[in-house]
């Protein structure tokens, strides 16, 4: 028998469940809930769910987790779960927990099948919030939200050695839930909020760099910089005051400038690249495609790395013509001694053709996606362990 639809609708949505229990009683209630619905199922450990849901192959529809049975990464999971969007991964914990209060969680307070089967056949609807556009409103929201941090990595294609993780914001607001960069980084840089929120990313960063996850992988972390912050010598200065404070090397930090604000002018643009690699961090063009103004010259500043946009790099397996543009961007780069980045690689095909034109590191849910500090440990390890 098929899947009642998920969302009301006459179009059946397969169910497919990851598992992540090893009460008998939970797996009863599991096992009797989808015997008359078309569902997969795998049930497996917490570490093997995070591989698993770390990378790109099977879409599940909905994690099981039992706390208990979790190893300490139900947050982990709950994080992760939360980066699926479209289709979505709701996350559905069995049995009651008061610890974790998350917006998109749901609980099965009892191992019964019926109420297991009525939290799988009803999907909560996820808001994608629209923002205030005035600065002060912003501002407020700013002051209510939790900034978080996801950490995406990057890999060496030459021996699939992770070499460094992007840091890249979450926004949890108590009323508009959770947005990601592009549902509210325009607005904050339009409101000219943009160098304060880039401290407090970078705060979190730099805790997290020190703690736990992080600390002991000795691998680079990029930090994004809109022009407007590239500019300014006081955000530069608070950066290097706080990197010196916390005693991470400054060539452990790439400072990558965002397509966002185009560079008219390249001069003072050398100014802050120059002062930054003279303290030692790398710096990168980031989001490189032909809607950047004047690429050449900005070519001709010490940048040490080029990052190509996410959507040229899903566009090139079909279009011969974007391929053709990359691998022209990459020769140009290469003739500036600029190490390439392909950003959004998503499946083998698009790695084997930024291989093919001289790319040298990639990013994209191919390797990992955007993963909380607590997955990156159990994620290096399922990578190095399975391909190096
Ligand atoms: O291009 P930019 O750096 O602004 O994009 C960052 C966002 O892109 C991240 O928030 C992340 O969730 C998303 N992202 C990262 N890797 C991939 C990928 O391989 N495919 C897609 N579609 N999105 C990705
Ligand atoms: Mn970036």
């Amino acid at each position: 028998m098929r899947a009642p639809s998920r969302d009301g609708t006459d179009a059946a949505t397969p169910l497919n469940l990851m598992v992540v229990n090893r009460s008998t009683e939970w797996c009863r209630a599991v096992m009797t809930a989808v015997d008359d619905l078309d569902a997969g199922l795998l049930t497996c450990g917490a570490g093997e769910a995070v591989k698993r849901l770390a990378r790109t192959g099977t879409h599940y529809t909905h994690l099981l987790v039992h706390e208990r049975d979790a190893d300490g990464l139900t947050g982990a999971l709950a994080e992760l779960a939360a980066e699926f969007a479209n289709p979505d991964l709701d996350m559905l914990l069995l049995g009651c927990n008061a610890d974790i209060a998350c917006a998109h969680l749901r609980v099965i307070e009892a191992a019964e099948p019926s109420a297991v089967h009525q939290a799988l056949i009803t999907s909560p609807a996820r808001s994608r919030p629209v923002l205030a556009s005035d600065a002060a409103s912003l501002a407020a929201m700013l002051d209510d939200a939790i900034v978080e941090v996801r950490y995406q990595p990057i890999i060496r294609i030459s021996d699939r050695r992770p070499i460094g993780v992007e840091a890249l914001a979450r926004l949890c607001h108590p009323a508009l839930g959770r947005l990601l960069p592009d549902q509210f980084m325009p607005q904050i840089e339009e409101a000219g909020l943009a160098a304060g929120f880039t401290q407090r990313m970078i705060s979190r960063v730099f805790a997290d760099l020190l703690g736990s996850g992080l600390a002991g992988t000795g691998i680079r972390v990029s930090v994004n910089f809109p022009l407007d912050v590239l500019l300014c010598p006081g955000t530069l200065a608070w950066l290097e005051q706080q990197r010196a404070a916390c005693g991470i090397p400054a060539d452990r930090i790439i400072v990558e400038l965002t397509e966002s604000q185009p560079v008219h002018h390249p001069d003072p643009v050398r100014r802050s690249v120059e002062h930054l690699r003279a303290l030692g961090y790398g710096v990168a063009i980031d989001d490189v495609g032909p809607a950047v103004p004047h690429l050449e010259r900005l070519l001709t500043l010490p940048f040490t790395s080029l990052k190509l946009d996410k959507g040229l790099v899903s566009q090139a397996e079909r279009a011969p013509e974007v391929l053709h543009y990359l691998a022209e961007t990459v020769r140009a780069a290469k003739a500036h001694d600029l190490k390439v980045v392909a950003e959004g690689v998503e499946t083998e095909a698009a790695w084997t053709h930024m291989r093919s034109i001289g790319v040298d590191h990639v990013q994209g849910f191919l390797a990992a996606r955007p993963l909380p500090r607590t997955a990156v440990p159990v994620w290096l390890q399922a990578w190095t362990g399975a391909t190096v």
